[in-house]
């Protein structure tokens, strides 16, 4: 699909669990919460937490980007070299300012959004799967239309650029213990984004 790349296998089983020690080790200061929907105040299904100057959050009030964890009230750990590498290597954009982090239990979701909370727009998002496989499904401009669906493996690197930058997508649900690289079982996801220009 136009300005969507996937780098299959980016990371090696030993690069995996070198970054999620690093992502671990930030947790620590940081922990996984659950965020709520705006409006109805219900619980999401994953689990976050955020690395880099602004996080990305989700409270009553609605969606936003802020300096502080909406827990602990500390400013969000740095975002792990190895992700600041990648984004180099592969972004061709200024560094990124957010490192959403998902934690995906069994049964966890995500449903169809746009990411559009940023005003930087020309920036690509970027994200990286560790842990067990998860199906993505994308589409379009609009929430209606077409969508295909794709595994997103350990190790696979996705970026959205360009005409995809706005494009609907979500994860349907993960494969419980397909992987056994995260404690506890499940998925993180780490998605990098530039937050405004
Ligand atoms: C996930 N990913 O993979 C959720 N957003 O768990 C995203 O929402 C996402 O993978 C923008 C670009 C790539 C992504
Ligand atoms: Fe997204």
């Amino acid at each position: 699909m136009p300005g969507v790349s996937l780098w299959r296998a980016r990371y090696s089983p030993q690069e995996q669990r070198g970054l999620l020690d690093a992502v671990l080790a930030n947790i620590a200061h940081a922990p996984f919460y659950r965020p709520v929907m705006p409006g109805n105040a219900k619980p999401f299904s994953v689990e976050e937490s955020n690395f880099g100057p602004l996080g990305w959050v989700s409270d009553q009030a609605g969606y936003r980007y802020q300096a502080t964890h909406p827990v602990t009230g500390k400013a969000w750990p740095a975002i792990p070299q190895a992700l600041l590498d990648l984004w180099d290597a592969i972004a061709d954009a200024p560094p990124p300012q957010c490192c959403l982090v998902n934690l995906y239990r069994e049964g966890a979701r995500m449903g169809l959004h746009q990411d559009k909370d940023e005003t930087a727009r020309t920036a690509p998002v970027l994200s990286v799967s560790l842990g067990d496989d998860a199906i993505f499904r994308i589409g379009g401009e609009t929430r209606r239309g077409p969508t295909k669906r794709l595994t997103l493996q350990s190790g696979d690197v996705l970026m959205f650029g360009g005409v995809a930058r706005l494009a609907y997508h979500g994860i349907d649900r993960i494969k419980p213990g397909s992987s056994t690289l995260i404690p506890g079982g499940g998925r993180i996801n780490l998605t990098l984004r530039r937050v405004k220009d």
